[in-house]
């Protein structure tokens, strides 16, 4: 009888103190948390939701049936840093140098002081923190990352609270976590050298040992070797800061649901940041082989495990009903982008574009219009919308969410476009976007609705473009200056429409394009 008493006083105690904890106060008295989730070189058609029936997606899918998947979602750029940069800033990478893709020893692009997801959130009393692939350089501008120092600026000077990353992409060096300002687990008597140059003679490199490596590279990626693999750049030491390739997406996941766990009482915004599917793909052992489209599959099967982990991680944590997820890429699908992988031989019937043309690299629709979905249960009713929006509106919209006012110079080029990502009815979304393909010189596109047409200009200031058949090796096609489609009725961009001074729309849309750059 006492031992009943205590239980049901013990199952009455926690029913309180439940019902007290922040986590399950009402939606309306506290703040979504919201969680970006960023996937790497994903493509429309990568995942069963938006298509694929060679591979499955379980979790995708689920917050594809849960919440809203867009079919006209982007990301700014068809490369990761000029993406990166306009998902945070809310500011095309256009406006700014040195925002095309990082190198190792790149210093941080976004300095402080300048207004950006994070610190719009933090203002409105969000903890922040991003765990994942970087790519935005560290240090200061003419010095770049102090690898063995304080790695500052860095995420935690433009707004983050806290950080744990791959600092820029694992095909490039240094193969080693950053934890807020620091290498971690580095050993002051093996300390890391990174760099652009050979740093001994016998040095081993993917030219001179490319009979030991576990995986070959077709281009590029021949320097340094960690875990039998070669990469962009060299570098020497940390050797007890390094990491396997096939554990990165346990630590997202791990380094997540600590996150969650520890700020579950309190507003938070997380980014994480999936280094899947890019290249060297190297998925854990347990993933390997699970798809029959070779290593980029089963990194997509493994991207998928890590958006399920994170939806449990909520769910443990009472967090589910009350987190605005969105789910999103960082430019669109490239077969060898590299390395010997099997991506391209293994390819079947697999349209990592879905229905579009192009890719990475590319301003075809596959370049950047990629999975876009938002989940919010109870305020986002599961649906599909075509409202166009992009990346680089998150900010102003989430500005938007926590009643944040934006100051007149922050996120200049993001739209506020809450209604569309909640599903209300009324929301129409983006009108016009400029898509771009890497850094701030090279080729651009300019997409315009119009009642049932959806204008593309495409402007070709290298006269060529990149990675337009995505199943072969990259390769580059000659291309006019400028060629306009119209993506509704034709959405490979397979037709062009004459551009003659009989039609106005395409020099129309070239003005309103090169005003927008200028
Ligand atoms: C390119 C790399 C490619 C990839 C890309 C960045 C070569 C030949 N190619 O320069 O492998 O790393 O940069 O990808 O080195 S991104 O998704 O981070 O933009
Ligand atoms: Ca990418």
């Amino acid at each position: 009888m006492i031992k009943l008493t205590l239980t049901v006083f013990l199952a009455f105690a926690f029913a309180q103190s439940n019902l007290l904890s922040a986590a399950d106060q009402p939606t309306d008295e506290r703040p979504p948390n919201i969680v970006v989730i960023m996937a790497d070189d994903l493509g429309y058609g990568d995942v069963s939701c938006y298509g694929a029936t060679e591979l499955s997606t379980p979790n995708i899918d689920r917050l594809a049936a849960e919440g809203l998947r867009f079919t006209r979602g982007y990301c700014s750029a068809s490369t990761c840093t000029p993406t990166r940069y306009s998902f945070l800033t809310g500011r095309y990478a256009f406006r700014k140098k040195n925002t095309g893709i990082a190198p190792p020893n790149g210093p941080a692009i976004i300095q402080p002081g300048v207004e950006t997801v994070p610190s719009i959130l933090k203002k409105a009393g969000y903890t922040t923190a991003v765990i994942g692939k970087w790519h935005l350089g560290l240090g200061e501008i003419g010095k770049g990352p102090d690898w063995n120092g304080d790695l500052k600026p860095g995420p935690l000077e433009i707004g983050f609270d806290s950080c744990f990353l791959l600092p820029t992409t694992n095909d490039r060096v240094p193969q080693v976590y950053v934890e807020d300002h620091n290498v971690l687990n580095l050993d002051p008597a093996d300390p890391l050298w990174v760099g652009n140059r050979k740093p001994a003679e016998d040095h081993p490199t993917g030219k001179t040992h490319r009979d030991t490596l576990k995986m070959d590279w077709s281009h590029g990626h021949n320097s340094t070797i960690h875990n039998g693999i070669s990469r962009i750049g060299f570098y020497t030491g940390g050797h007890a800061a390094r990491f396997r390739d096939e554990d990165l997406a346990d630590k997202w996941v791990e380094k997540t649901d600590t996150f969650l766990a520890a700020n579950k009482e309190k507003p938070f915004f997380l980014f994480f940041s999936s280094h899947d599917l890019h290249v060297p793909r190297i998925p854990h052992e347990r993933f390997q082989g699970k798809t029959s489209l070779g290593f980029r599959g089963d990194s997509i099967v493994q991207l998928d495990w890590c958006v399920g982990e994170v939806m449990k991680s909520l769910e443990k944590n009472g967090l589910t009903e009350n987190t605005l997820i969105i789910f999103c890429s960082d430019n669109g699908p490239v077969m060898d982008d590299g390395y010997k992988d099997g991506a391209i031989e293994k390819v079947g019937k697999h349209k990592a574009g879905g229905p579009y043309s192009g890719g990475k690299y590319s301003i075809y629709e596959g370049g950047c219009r990629t999975p876009f979905i938002t989940h919010w249960p109870g305020k986002i009713a599961p649906g599909v919308s075509d409202k166009m929006v992009c990346t680089i509106d998150i900010a102003s919209s989430l500005a938007a969410l926590t009643g944040q006012t934006l100051a007149d110079d922050a996120c200049i080029d993001s739209f506020n476009v809450l209604d569309a990502m909640l599903g209300e009815p009324e929301a129409t979304g983006r009108q016009s976007l400029i898509l771009q393909d890497n850094g701030n010189k090279g080729n651009w596109s300019y997409i315009k609705l119009d009642g049932d047409k959806a204008w593309k200009l495409h402007r070709y200031d290298q006269q060529k473009a990149f990675n337009v058949v995505v199943e072969r090796r990259l390769a580059t096609t000659k291309k006019d200056l400028l060629e306009l489609y119209e993506i509704n009725s034709d959405p490979q961009e397979q037709r062009k429409i004459a551009i003659t001074s009989a039609n106005p729309i395409p020099m129309e849309l070239a003005g309103e394009l090169q005003a927008a750059i200028d």
